[in-house]
């Protein structure tokens, strides 16, 4: 990539490092096992990359955006699984960096960076997945402190995270101040890991319910310190989140396409490699191409992100539904093209497209990645209606016997012409 500058690489090439040397050899074994892999956190805080997204003011690497979503690239070219058990550790330490106080950045971020803690995201409820400012967990103020109580759906790192970001209802009957968010740490009497859930992909990352009965927090785990701006720092945190997990379809993408290069150079079918035949052709160029735009897309929204472009959460969104969109259809036809074997366990590509499924659905369904495109297209139009509206012509009901339509008609007509 000719516009990417040194720090860009530097993460890009220590992540291919331990992609290559660590995650891939391992991939399978995780899979199966549906465990969380130890040895390949040690190895990613070892190289550096835990931190890669938190200043260097709080011990992290100081890259941006752009320097995450080439590591979660990286990591996901080798395994799905494990470019989400990595970055939904910056999912979970974003809305520190969006809403957090001086003193919860300084205590919490370098402990963060360096893999001391590693951390989750509980926005999503049984009852409230898209429609985020739905959900009902509860935070009640009892003095200094704050009491929580229900459920939470779907954290991923559960379990295996230190610490918590939940976000809760502090006053029901506010509309837009309804929700704030509670740093809560793993071992808090009345919080508890419930139910594990038994996934299609991404099978090394625990994902889970947590339940929270009566845990006591205090002030100084209210994020930011106020209450009432949680869903602000929830969808700060989307925007630039969402990047990433675009990152993690191009690297599946990638990964696939890759597989289905060298897979399709090897098999033999009527006395010829099956890549010398132009069906194949097609679809590996086909699948070279979307994984090519995908990836422009995902290195521009971050870059926008980083830069603090106006439209970045437009393009967040619109990088997160192409590239994950593309996982899901180059993974697919990557199958394709291995095949019978394809479908089978003990060769790696199946794995690829179970595990591309789910990036279409989390943080943000693609169906709300459009919505929110065509919300911010909404927006836009006001501006664009003063340039472009006199060249769209408009018609005017005729009425034969009106003279104030016949006037009105008649008006319209040099702007016709
Ligand atoms: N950044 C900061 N604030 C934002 C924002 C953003 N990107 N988007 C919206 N807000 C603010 C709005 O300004 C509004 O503030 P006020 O109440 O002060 O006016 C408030 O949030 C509500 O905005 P809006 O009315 O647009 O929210 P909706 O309930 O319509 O929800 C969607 C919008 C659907 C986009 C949102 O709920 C969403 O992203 N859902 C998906 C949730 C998700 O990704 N879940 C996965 C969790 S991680 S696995």
């Amino acid at each position: 990539m000719p516009f990417l500058n040194d720090q860009n690489r530097m993460w890009q090439e220590k992540a291919r490092n331990v992609a290559e040397k660590v995650v891939r050899p391992l991939a399978r074994k995780y899979d199966e096992l549906q465990e969380y892999p130890w040895e390949i956190k040690q190895a990613l805080a070892e190289a550096g990359l835990l931190g890669v997204w938190i200043p260097k003011e709080y011990g992290g690497g100081g890259g941006g955006v752009l320097d995450l979503c080439l590591v979660i690239e990286q990591i996901s070219r080798a395994c799905g699984g494990v470019g989400v058990m990595y970055c939904v550790n910056a999912l979970g330490s974003f809305p520190i960096l969006v809403g957090g106080s001086e003193e919860q950045k300084k205590h919490w971020l370098p402990k963060i960076a360096t893999g001391e803690k590693l951390i989750a995201f509980c926005l999503s409820e049984k009852f409230a997945g898209s429609d985020a400012q739905s959900l009902r967990l509860g935070a009640k103020a009892d003095g200094a402190s704050w009491v929580l109580n229900g459920e939470k759906k779907w954290t991923t790192n559960g379990g295996a995270a230190d610490l918590y970001t939940v976000f809760a209802v502090t006053d029901a009957n506010s509309k837009s101040r309804r929700i704030s968010a509670f740093l809560v740490e793993k071992g808090t009497p009345g919080f508890s890991i419930g139910k594990i859930e038994d996934k299609m992909g991404i099978r090394c990352v625990p994902v889970v319910e947590t339940v929270f009965q009566d845990v006591k927090v205090e002030t100084a785990q209210l994020l930011g310190g106020q209450p009432g701006f949680g869903f602000h720092h929830a969808m700060g945190t989307l925007d630039l989140a969402r990047p990433g997990v675009a990152a993690q379809g191009l690297g599946l993408a990638q990964g696939a396409l890759e597989y289905a290069m060298v897979y399709s150079a090897r098999r033999q079918q009527f006395g010829s490699p099956v890549n010398s035949f132009q069906m194949i052709q097609q679809m590996l160029a086909d699948m070279a191409s979307q994984v090519e735009a995908a990836r422009q897309l995902v290195y521009a929204s971050a870059t926008s992100l980083d830069r603090k472009l106006p439209g970045a959460g437009k393009m967040a969104a619109m990088a997160k539904l192409y590239a994950t969109d593309t996982a899901m259809k180059v993974t697919t036809d990557a199958v394709q093209i291995f095949g019978g074997y394809g479908y089978m366990k003990d060769y790696p590509i199946e794995k690829y497209m179970r595990d591309a499924k789910i990036t279409q659905i989390y943080e943000g369904t693609n169906q709300v990645q459009r919505l929110v495109v065509a919300r911010n297209l909404v927006k836009e139009t006001n501006a664009l209606t003063q340039l472009l509206d006199a060249y769209i012509p408009r018609e005017v009901q005729v009425g034969y016997n009106d003279p104030a339509t016949l006037a009105a008609q008649k008006a319209a007509e040099p702007a016709r012409s």
